[in-house]
């Protein structure tokens, strides 16, 4: 693909130099965990930075200096706020006083599995009635490739306000892994393609003054379709394993001691886990925004298709589990005390969104259980009418069935192991522990 000249008029080169220099005034739309921590290392890096939320509560704890997202402390945020570098308002107002803004709002999915994209026009309808020549848009919210050129471009164009000359758009997919040790916003590279060259060029300018590494590419659709690709190669890989559990569970054969030495090869593979289902609000969601997109162009998205259905198949097959494990019991379903570790949708986190737990806890209910559960960062569980309060660990003693979903890593497994008469491991988290009472996937 010939790469399209960059041309820097003087509306461009004045933007980019307000960047280098870091005077250019930074907006962040959206100060969730994505938004908060790039505001947080833009103003970092030196700029002055305002956060546009529509939240009133947010608004008022940035402006404390009280973070409520984990990977910020409040140590980070507070000197940012007192020294005036970062602000945040639920007035969009705002914007009319800012050279770039990143929008960092929810994509979710509606029930009928469409794209839900009502935060993202809302936001761009906001910005549109402030947006003056100069600046340098960029969508970073995960959605189907052509949102930035068909939906986001035409809310802000007007015949005055072309994009690529008078003012700059991009897309930059977010790649915040929440609680990740190891990789954060500052140091996981960042993919950004714009509507022309000089977009693109610009928006490597900004990532580059505050963030490690910069991926330009050369469109908004290839950026869009990036972020796309990344979580759609892992909801299928898990969709994979999971089908692997099953079919290993009809021929008897331990799936986990299987994935364990099929990770011992150096190349060529790479181990994915089966579960008790995919939950999170980006694994189960980001898919079904490219199926959608692909579906209008006439091309089935089979994979996903069936990964999803896998995916949503294996609530079920843990309840089949429970219920031959508690039948071996000569115990019913109905009418038994069942105790649920772990209601995250992953471990060592407190985010209950899309989590399989609350799908086989349903099935259970609706079969009569007696449920309950334990979880050291979910306090309470509102379920089907159901409010459920987090149990101590010792509660498995008096269940007829503990169900481990969610693996967390300060769960004391030795004692459970000790207290419960029957276990349902979905996580393989008694790796090595032997028992009658242990059923596995
Ligand atoms: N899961 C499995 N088996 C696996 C891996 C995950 O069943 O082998 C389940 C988890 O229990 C969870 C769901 O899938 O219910 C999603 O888990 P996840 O590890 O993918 O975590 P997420 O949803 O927080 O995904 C995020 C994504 N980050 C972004 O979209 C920016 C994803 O791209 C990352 O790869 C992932 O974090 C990560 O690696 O932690």
């Amino acid at each position: 693909m010939p790469k399209e000249p960059i041309i820097m008029d003087a509306i461009a080169k004045d933007l980019a130099e307000k960047i280098r220099s870091r005077q250019a005034r930074v907006g962040v739309v959206g100060l969730g965990y994505v938004g908060l921590p790039l505001a947080v290392e833009l103003a970092k890096a030196g700029f002055t930075v305002t956060g546009i939320d529509v939240s009133d509560a947010k608004t008022q704890r940035v402006n404390a200096g009280d973070s409520y997202v984990g990977d910020i402390s409040n140590e980070t945020l507070a000197p940012l706020v007192d020294s005036g570098k970062l602000r945040a308002t639920t007035d969009f107002a705002a914007v009319r006083d800012l050279d770039t803004i990143n929008i960092c709002v929810p994509t979710p999915l509606r029930k009928t599995k469409d794209p839900d994209m009502s935060f993202i026009v809302s936001a761009c309808e906001q910005i549109a009635a402030h947006l003056h020549p100069g600046m340098l848009v960029i969508l970073e919210s995960t959605t189907y490739p052509g949102t930035t050129d068909e939906l986001v471009l035409p809310t802000l164009a007007t015949p005055d306000l072309q994009v690529g000359r008078d003012f700059f758009l991009c897309f930059s997919p977010e790649r915040v892994d929440p609680g990740n040790p190891k990789f954060q916003t500052a140091n996981i590279p960042k993919v950004v393609g714009g509507c022309t060259a000089t977009c693109t060029e610009l928006g490597r300018l900004f990532y580059d003054q505050a963030l490690e590494h910069v991926v330009p590419v050369s469109s908004t659709r290839v950026a869009e379709m990036v972020k796309l690709l990344e979580n759609t190669f892992r909801m299928i890989n898990i969709g994979l394993a999971n089908e692997i559990a099953m079919m290993c569970d009809r021929i008897d054969i331990n799936v986990w001691e299987v994935i364990d030495a099929a990770a011992t090869k150096p190349f060529g593979f790479m181990p994915f886990y089966p579960g008790p289902g995919l939950g999170g609000h980006c694994i189960p969601i980001d898919p079904f925004y490219l199926s959608w997109k692909t579906k209008q162009a006439g091309i089935e998205a089979r994979f996903i298709e069936l990964a999803g259905y896998i995916n949503g198949q294996m609530p079920h097959f843990v309840v089949e589990k429970v219920r031959d494990a508690l039948n071996n019991a000569t115990k019913a379903v109905r009418g038994s005390r069942i105790h649920v570790f772990g209601v995250a949708y992953k471990r060592d986190i407190d985010d209950v969104r899309e989590s399989p737990a609350l799908d086989v806890m349903l099935l259970l209910n609706r079969m009569g259980a007696i449920i309950s559960f334990s979880d050291p960062h979910v306090p309470v569980l509102h379920l089907d009418g159901l409010t459920l309060l987090a149990q101590p660990e010792e509660a498995a003693e008096a269940a007829d069935c503990v169900v481990i979903i969610t693996d967390h890593s300060s769960f004391d497994y030795p004692a459970l192991t000790r207290r419960a008469r029957l276990i349902v491991d979905t996580r393989n988290a008694l790796k090595g522990l032997r028992s009658e009472k242990i059923v596995r996937l």
